[in-house]
């Protein structure tokens, strides 16, 4: 399995990074995406130069607002993002059949058949570093190593617009002094429990007593013994399916209108289903959840009869969820979305249309409102006006 070449590609400060492209006068500035200044939302992603002042994903944009008041704020641009992926993944199927996406910005390759084409694994890297530049205006880093484990920790070392090869005697001086939060698999809950144990770099992983930390962390340790000694036989998977695709917003006020509450799941429902058209997926399940302003979260689900991507199935089904939660007429909610799951390949409708007349229309219409977005953009054709200044972006 050492003679694997496996590429980690993970693109540099994704959304802020794009947002830096498409507006010039953002080059060099600290670019946090993720929501309005006033909003309770939280930030996406920061620019390098943010991340200077301590932003960084996941943080609340109140206490990236207060780290960084000098900071440009951007909503979450998601078709942007979504189309600039599409171009990035076109340049890695071209050196690879199997390319596994782990994200819209990050992908395994298996280049250790494409070597003899294509030339050694770093002048792979290298050529998808220069047309992702090139082509998509971008900067990836890159890791190159024998197992999937050691390529995507090779690509986070020398970000951004890295390329970094481990090989299997770098494990020793390069992998094991680092803490043990950085190894793939460790949460933030098993960091400090690890540490606790002992088990503060992932060298210390490597020398552990397995039976031992097996009784406190049960299969996490068999998971990170071997990874920390650079055993990781997992394949590249180039069919590696989503297993959900979903929506949620919190409101920068908390909501009591049932009404607006509806809007929102219709925006949503139009959104999670137009990705699903996108996808050429259908979904058989769909949950709803539902945060209160205490922070208790309930969520409801309801399985279809048959799987959909239509708006208007979704939308029905996820207010039968709603009506499901019982909000009492004083209740109000902090935050809304809608997940879809149980997702298999769409059907071909034509083969529908053939016996029954009437499911192909809304599916037309659906395709057709589809061309009409691709075409003008997200917002050139909605069926409800939002009531925007309630939402956060
Ligand atoms: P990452 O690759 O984790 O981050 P990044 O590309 O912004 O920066 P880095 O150079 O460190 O790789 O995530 C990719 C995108 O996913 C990111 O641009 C925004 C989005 N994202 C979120 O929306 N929320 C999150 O909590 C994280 C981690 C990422
Ligand atoms: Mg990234």
């Amino acid at each position: 399995m050492n003679n694997r070449r496996i590429l980690h590609v993970d693109m540099d400060a994704f959304f802020a990074s794009v947002e830096q492209r498409d507006n010039p006068t953002l080059l060099g500035k600290p670019v946090i995406i993720g929501g309005a200044q006033d909003s309770r939302g939280v930030v996406s992603t920061a620019s390098y130069e943010a991340r200077r002042f301590g932003v960084h994903s996941a943080m609340p944009i109140s206490e990236a607002k207060r780290r960084c008041p000098s900071g440009i704020f951007l909503p979450v641009n998601g078709a942007k993002y979504r189309e600039a992926s599409r171009q990035v993944f076109t340049v890695f199927r071209r050196y690879s059949p199997l390319v596994e996406g782990l994200s819209l910005d990050e992908a395994f390759l298996d280049v250790t058949g494409c070597e003899t084409l294509f030339g050694p694994a770093v002048k792979i890297a290298e050529k998808i570093k220069f047309e992702i530049q090139s082509e998509v205006g971008l900067t990836a880093s890159v890791g190159i190593s024998y197992c999937k484990f050691l390529a995507k920790m090779a690509s986070d070392m020398e970000k951004p617009d890295g390329l970094t090869i481990i090989q299997p005697e770098d494990l020793q001086t390069r992998i094991h002094p680092m803490p043990i939060s950085k190894l793939w698999g460790v949460g933030k809950k098993a960091a400090p429990q690890l540490e606790r144990l002992g088990i503060k770099t992932i060298g210390d992983a490597a020398r552990m007593d397995l039976h031992t930390i097996r009784r406190y962390v049960g299969s996490l340790a068999d998971h990170i013994y071997s990874l920390a000694q650079g055993i990781d036989s997992r394949p590249v998977e180039p069919f590696h399916v989503r297993k959900s695709i979903g929506q949620e917003v919190t409101f920068a006020e908390d909501i009591g209108d049932i009404e607006f509450l509806h809007t929102t799941l219709l925006s949503q429902s139009e959104t999670v289903a137009r990705e699903l058209r996108q996808r050429h997926l259908e979904a058989k399940t769909i949950t709803l959840k539902l945060r209160y302003p205490s922070f208790q979260t309930i969520t409801r689900s309801q399985t279809l009869f048959e799987p959909t991507q239509l708006d208007d199935i979704l939308y029905q089904s996820a207010r039968v969820l709603l009506e499901k939660c019982e909000l009492k007429s004083h209740d109000k909610v902090r935050l809304l979305g809608i997940s879809v799951s149980g997702l298999a390949p769409e059907r071909v409708q034509q083969q529908v249309a053939l016996f029954e007349e009437a499911p192909e229309k809304p599916h037309n219409l659906m395709k057709a409102v589809d061309l009409i977005k691709d075409k003008f953009g997200e917002r050139a054709i909605t069926r409800a006006r939002l009531i925007k200044n309630k939402q956060k972006p």
